[in-house]
Parts: structure tokens; sequence; C-alpha cells
């Protein structure tokens, strides 16, 4: 049994504290977003303001007393040593890496609340049974190497370290040179070398049910599936007005009728309850009087059954063949990310329901819109997540994103009561 001098139960994380390391964290790559006329933050996965946010949190953690390890794809583990420290350690964490107009939350609340549980446990003098770790995955958005969970994935073992060093970005950068230039590439090999007890993320919802519902905590029952497909489509450069209809190799019809075929099967309800997105767009030579030659989209693909992502991902391939019959063009496609529904175990939903209602909170299961690194991680240990309510229907990947520092606390403080059961597992 740990030494808790006194009773764990009334433990409480310092709210101030918690607030101000989001804040200061998010002052790094931070923007003026002329959108929203807000103070925005890009800190895209292992650019320099990457870096600079890592380095500042990994020197909290070390001020923490927390031992630093990191895997060969740049993941970090902040460890916090157990009485019996050969026991498999609880886990929890998320990213520090942001999409290009983020906000302060998407991530940091995850590391930034574990790191604050780890400096709760200090303050109080609370030592545990089994070894803490806080974990600072690489690129989860995949907004800069175009793939989702990188880190834990690799961690996992979903995706092979050769396949996650060769994702490059727009510059042809590679995940691979961008690790081993930054010194990033610790000695820790993947996929995880030991499973951990039991993995917890505490994240922002980024949607408007909690708060909708007035619910202080969300208990996350899984996360939907999630496909990317990176679409090629190349047509024939010609004269907008000497160039006759039937002559046409237009690339940028083809990627108008891919688009509006994608919103006609979310509308349809044929597959369930589906999202689409067409994040990115770019169109070649992308002047006014010449039929575009070339476009280049991404798909992003939502939904909370595998099977009816599996039949719309080969209907949309099917559809792409006519697309390419009716306008002449050819249409090149690439899966960037595909991960099947996730489903955390009753046993960690109930962790979290049971350490809300020890706190008071009113709580509610909730499936994740957002994909998690704790959806990747649940591949090697039970996982689960604490979602906390947004503010302005938890608006997300949008500088407008906020929560209070009230819900902030009050998700870390059940982040903390419910690991302190696993950590005495
Ligand atoms: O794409 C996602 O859902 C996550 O934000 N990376
Ligand atoms: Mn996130
Ligand atoms: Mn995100
Ligand atoms: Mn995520």
């Amino acid at each position: 049994m740990s030494a808790a001098p006194d009773d764990t139960a009334v433990l409480r994380v310092d709210s101030d504290r918690l607030w101000s390391s989001l804040s200061e964290l998010g002052s790094v790559g931070a923007y003026h977003d002329s959108d929203t006329d807000l103070e925005g933050v890009r800190r895209l996965a292992l650019t320099d303001e990457d870096i600079t946010g890592r380095e500042l949190v990994l020197g909290w953690m070390r001020e923490a007393g927390l031992s630093i390890r990191m895997d060969a794809v740049g993941n970090v583990y902040a460890r916090r040593a157990g009485l019996d420290d050969s026991l498999a350690p609880v886990l929890v964490g998320s990213h520090i890496d942001s999409v290009a107009t983020a906000g302060r939350f998407d991530g940091c609340l995850g590391v930034l609340g574990g790191l604050e549980v780890v400096r709760t446990l200090n303050d109080h003098g609370v030592s545990t049974r089994r070894p803490f770790e806080v974990a600072i995955f690489t690129e989860e958005e995949g907004a800069r190497f175009g793939t989702d969970m990188l880190g834990s994935a690799t961690a996992a073992g979903r995706i092979s370290l050769a396949q996650a060093r060769s994702r490059a970005d727009r510059d042809g950068v590679s995940v691979g040179a961008e690790l081993d230039r930054r010194g990033l590439v610790g000695d820790q090999v993947v996929p995880m070398p030991a499973r951990p007890h039991a993995y917890l993320e505490c994240h922002i919802e980024q949607g408007p049910i909690l708060a909708e519902h007035g619910t202080d905590i969300g208990v996350v029952r899984g996360v939907q599936a999630i496909t990317w497909l990176e679409l090629e489509i190349s047509g024939r450069a010609a004269h907008a007005g000497a160039t006759p209809n039937a002559l046409r190799r237009d690339a940028e019809l083809a990627a108008a009728l891919i688009r509006v075929r994608l919103d006609e099967m979310v509308t349809s309800g044929d597959y369930g309850v589906m999202l689409a997105t067409v994040g990115r767009h770019e169109t070649t030579p992308n002047l006014v009087n010449i039929v575009p030659s070339h476009v280049l989209m991404t798909v992003d693909l939502r939904n909370h059954d595998g099977d009816a992502m599996d039949r719309a991902t080969i209907d949309l391939h099917e559809y792409l063949r006519a697309v390419e019959e009716r306008t002449g063009t050819t249409i090149s496609v690439a899966v960037t990310a595909q991960t099947p529904p996730v489903h955390f175990p009753p046993q960690m939903r109930d962790r979290v329901a049971k350490a809300a209602a020890g706190l008071g909170l009113s709580s509610e299961e909730i499936t994740s819109g957002a994909g998690h690194d704790a959806g990747e991680i649940a591949a090697l240990c039970p996982a689960g997540m604490v979602f906390v309510p947004g503010l302005y229907d938890g608006i997300s990947h949008n500088p407008r994103e906020y929560s209070t520092p009230e819900a902030c606390a009050d998700g870390i403080n059940v982040l903390l009561h419910a690991v302190l059961g696993l950590l005495e597992d």
C-alpha cells in the first residue's frame, strides 16, 4: 500500500497552477488569427514551435522530479517511480503538437493535466505502489505529416517505425529527417516494449454535447472510425475559351463531383452517422482561363460504425472510377490514415464515472468525434478518456477553442482520482 500521509480522497489539483501552465504553453507558437481576430496557436509537429513547447514541458517535468525517456519516434515518457518500480506503470498523456489554427487546450490539457497530477502527489507526499508516467505523443494531429496519431500509433504498433519515419510534409521533409535533425530519437524501441498497466487521457470534448446538456464530465465510451484519403486528380490544362466541353479533362469538375457525392453519402443516411470533410484542396495551374489539369484533395471520413465506414470507402472508390469515366481524368488514391472504431472497456469507464461521482460532478457517456492517442494505446492496455466541456459549441481546431479553469480542474481532478485507484492495483 502506498504511504499516503493524508487521505487521498481529499486531494485536489491546483487549478491556478494548471491554468498558468496551459496559458504559458499556449503562448508558444501564438499568432494573430485574422479570421477570428483572436490569438491562435500554431505548433505543427516537429517544427521549432513544437520543439520549444516540448522543451518547456520537459523542463517542468524535470522540476517535478520525473525521469525522462524517449522512444524511437520521439514520444516522451516522464516517470514518477512507484514503491514497487518493477510493476507496469499507469500511463496518462496526450499531445502538444497542434493544427495550424489551434486553441490552447487540444492535447495540452492531457499532458499538463498529467503533470499537474504529479505535482499534486508531490505536494502531498503521496507515494504510489505503481510507477506513474506522463506521455507526450509525437504528431498526434497529422496536420504536418498527413497521418493521424502518428506517434501513439507507432508506439502501439499499428504503423511501423519505417512507415512513421517515411511520412513527409508538403516540402518533402520526412519525419525521420526531422527526428534525427532535432535529436528526438530516443533509446526506447517501438512498439512499446512493456505494456502500461492502464492508460487514461483527459481531453476537451471538441463538440457541443456536454455543454448543451450541462454535464461536467464526459465518460468516453470510445472513438469513431477514421479514414483519410489523399486524391491526386490528373486531367489536362487547356484553353478555357477554345476547348469544347467534349475535349476537356477537367480535374476541378472531377473534384466537385466527388465533393457533392460525399455530401450525398452523408445526408442520405445510407452509411449511418458519417461525416466527410475535404480539408485540403490544391488546384493547378489555378488560373482563370485554363481548365485545371490537376487537383490534390484530401478526404476525411468519420463513422461510428466500422462496417458502414468500410462500405462507404468501397462505394467511394467505385464512384471515383465513374468520375474518371465521365471526366476523362485519372484519379490516384492514397489511404493515409485508417483506424477502426475503438471501444474503451467498461472497467475504465466505471473508474472515470466513479471518480466524477466521488467529486460530486455530473457525467454522461459520450463517443469521441475526434481521434485521440487513447484510441491507439487501447491496443496495448485498458484505456479510457475523461472529457471536459468546451464553450462556443465546443468549437476546436479553431482559436476560439475554450474551456474554463473550473472545467479543466474538474477534468484533472477526475483524472487524479481515477488513476489513484489504478496506481494501487
Ligand atoms: O483528426 C483528429 O481527430 C485528431 O484531432 N487528430
Ligand atoms: Mn487532440
Ligand atoms: Mn486535434
Ligand atoms: Mn486527437
